[in-house]
């Protein structure tokens, strides 16, 4: 498996669930000021061409959440995914699916001081906050003591805020995102 990345990119994200997962890969470095990222050859793995992206034989994947399912789902035995059939399956990807449709553009608002127009699919940033709030309940997981992909991709995005020198500025939460953090596979705030 090949994971293309770039440290000062989202690539982190896939770098810490293929952590996670135990799994074997190789870091492929691209570098964005050499445009590596738009080559012909990588846009045929990305058509964005964006960070990361991840190949795996014959399967190409981009975006995080995407990169995220496929590889809890590859390593059953890191238990990082409710099984298909699971009761938890349908709340586990609905919220690795909210965390880049909802929270991610919701915070990038909030940090940008963009009002938020509720046509455009997300709600404000104390909705969503509210929101996580509920969903992360006594934690310490968005699934109590089970820690899955979905931590990766809600956790990620407030591991990214705390890199900016931001906090949620509600306890839960940012208590969460200190638990996340300190995992020995967890992100590595630069
Ligand atoms: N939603 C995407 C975002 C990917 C993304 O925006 N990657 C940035 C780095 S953080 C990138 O590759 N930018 C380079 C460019 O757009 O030229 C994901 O989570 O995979």
């Amino acid at each position: 498996m090949k994971l293309y990345f770039n440290p000062q990119s989202r690539a982190v994200i896939a770098k810490w669930m293929l952590d996670e997962a135990g799994a074997e890969y190789e870091l492929v470095l691209i570098d964005f000021e050499k445009k590596e990222n738009k080559a012909p050859d990588f846009l045929k793995i990305n058509p964005a061409g964006k960070l990361p992206a991840l190949v795996d034989g014959p399967a190409r994947l981009f975006e995080n959440a995407a990169i995220c399912l496929y590889v809890a789902d590859k390593y059953p035995q890191a238990k990082l995914a409710p099984k298909l059939d699971a009761p938890e399956r349908g709340r586990y990807l609905s919220l690795v699916v909210y965390s880049t449709s909802q929270l991610e553009p919701s915070m990038a608002d909030h940090m940008t001081k963009t009002p938020t127009l509720p046509a455009r699919g997300w709600t404000s940033y104390p909705e969503t906050l509210d929101a996580m709030e509920r969903e992360l309940g006594d934690g310490p997981y968005l699934f109590g003591d089970w820690f899955t992909a979905a931590d990766v991709m809600i956790g990620s995005m407030f591991c990214y805020q705390r890199m900016f020198g931001g906090k949620t500025d509600r306890p839960k939460l940012d208590a969460y995102v200190d638990r996340l953090l300190a995992r020995p596979k967890g992100m590595k705030l630069r």
